[in-house]
């Protein structure tokens, strides 16, 4: 079945947690509340969320050679889906490959985002190698891959966190493997990075937020997604390791980068 024939279940229900005023003090988390309404939220409020996916299995394609081992002796091109939430980027991937070619390790730190996961993936795509798993991605040894998703996950760990996780990306991934990192970004320059925020902002009216309920996202999220700036993204992958990163998608705010090993 392919991503498009694909119906997640809770398509029909709309993003509606800050509809009301927010206690200053409420902080976003990824609960029920929120798996409730995932598909729609990041539909209407990540930029590019669709072609990002979209493009995935594309590169899956010309950088997953097959260099695992897969339960059956086989040859399988693993991935990794880390901070999977839904499962929205396992899906896209699982929708354009056979079953016995791909084994996917979607993991999620969130019990309510794992547990739909599980039911939707199953329902979907049973017959491929996935595996959902619920952990914390700071904590989880990576096995050999050939590629590796990091779809608006890296910002919710704290900074201290992330070169960590991307030293064991690279160390995981195979010579010839990607990593794909998508991210919120800041621009350094305020003046730029208020004009970004702005028609932000106006993208989100646009697909039909209220002014409440985009004040009362951007107080939830504080010092919850910690972004941070595209170059600072690109240093780090250099740090780490990665010879060669390379922006390949840019709308308003949000980036995706992939880097190769
Ligand atoms: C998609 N990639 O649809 N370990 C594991 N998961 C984590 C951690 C952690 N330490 N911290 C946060 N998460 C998805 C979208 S959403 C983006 C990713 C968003 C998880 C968290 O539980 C949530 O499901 C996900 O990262 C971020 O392609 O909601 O803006």
């Amino acid at each position: 079945m392919s991503q498009s024939q694909t119906t997640i279940k809770h398509d029909t229900l709309f993003d509606k947690p800050f509809t009301t005023p927010l206690d200053k003090a409420s902080r976003f988390s990824f609960d029920e509340q929120v798996v409730a309404c995932f598909p729609d939220m990041i539909r209407r409020s990540v930029p590019g969320y669709g072609q990002v996916l979209a493009m995935l299995p594309i590169f899956a394609r010309r950088h997953c050679k097959y260099r695992q081992q897969g339960n059956n002796a086989q040859r399988v091109s693993r991935i990794y889906d880390l901070g999977c939430s839904l499962g929205g980027a396992t899906m896209a991937l699982a929708g354009e490959f056979e079953a016995q070619d791909l084994q996917i390790k979607a993991i999620d730190i969130s019990p309510a985002m794992t547990t739909e996961a599980t039911t939707l993936l199953s329902e979907n795509y049973s017959e491929h190698d996935i595996e959902v798993i619920t952990a914390d991605i700071r904590d989880v040894a990576l096995e050999p891959c050939d590629m590796v998703i990091l779809n608006l996950t890296l910002q919710f760990l704290p900074a201290a966190d992330r070169v960590a996780v991307l030293e064991k990306i690279y160390a995981a991934l195979s010579e010839g493997g990607i990593l794909v990192l998508t991210e919120k970004t800041h621009a350094f320059d305020e003046q730029y990075d208020a004009w970004l925020v702005e028609r932000y902002y106006d993208f989100k009216r646009a697909n039909g937020y209220t002014e409440m309920e985009i004040s009362g996202k951007r107080n939830a999220l504080e010092n919850v997604l910690i972004t941070d700036t595209l170059d600072e993204h690109h240093a780090r992958l250099a740090q780490v390791g990665f010879k060669r990163h390379l922006t390949w998608f840019q709308f308003l705010n949000f980036v995706s980068v992939v880097a190769f090993k």
